[in-house]
């Protein structure tokens, strides 16, 4: 079914390393809010608008590598918080190329605000768009544009 007539998408929301430590330990950079909290904020957004999430969070490259790939049949479209992996991982990039689905990057923190080694992404260059210094609103906000892009098809150029 096109894009235009659908009125439910199904996205896959993955979180990279440590960040199920959210909430438990550093609030002063990552806030007091756990990632339980953020996949409940998700999963109403996504109801409300009668979209269904799945939430994946794994340490592990190649986990995230086969939940990527596995999404080409399940899912219209990944909201992803590569952590650390953003700045490392040329096979997350290339996995989330390769499933040819619109991508959202979303972080917590504003990654230009801190180490010069935060500054690269590498998913952001096959990401629509990247969200990056909201805290938990990041991701609310990049589930909203994640789902605007799959209504629309639209992406800015
Ligand atoms: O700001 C973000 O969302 C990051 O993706 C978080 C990553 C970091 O490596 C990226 O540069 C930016 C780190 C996630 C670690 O999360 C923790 C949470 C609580 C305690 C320790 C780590």
């Amino acid at each position: 079914m096109p894009n235009e007539t659908r009125s439910s998408f199904s996205i896959l929301v993955l979180h990279g390393p440590n960040l199920n430590l959210l909430g438990l330990r550093e609030p002063g950079i990552y806030g007091s809010v756990t990632l339980a909290d953020i996949n409940q904020l998700l999963q109403k957004e996504a109801s409300s608008r009668s979209c269904q999430i799945e939430t994946l969070q794994s340490n592990h490259e190649g986990v995230l590598v086969d939940a990527i790939q596995a999404a080409r049949t399940e899912h219209h479209g990944i909201l992803i918080n590569a952590g650390a992996y953003t700045h490392t991982s040329v096979a997350l990039r290339d996995a989330l190329a390769a499933v040819a689905m619109p991508v959202v990057e979303v972080h917590l923190s504003n990654i230009y605000q801190r180490e010069p080694f935060r500054h690269h992404s590498f998913i952001a260059p096959i990401a629509v768009g990247q969200i990056s210094g909201f805290g938990a609103e990041s991701y609310r906000l990049g589930l909203l544009a994640l789902v605007h892009t799959l209504k629309t098809g639209s992406r800015a150029k």
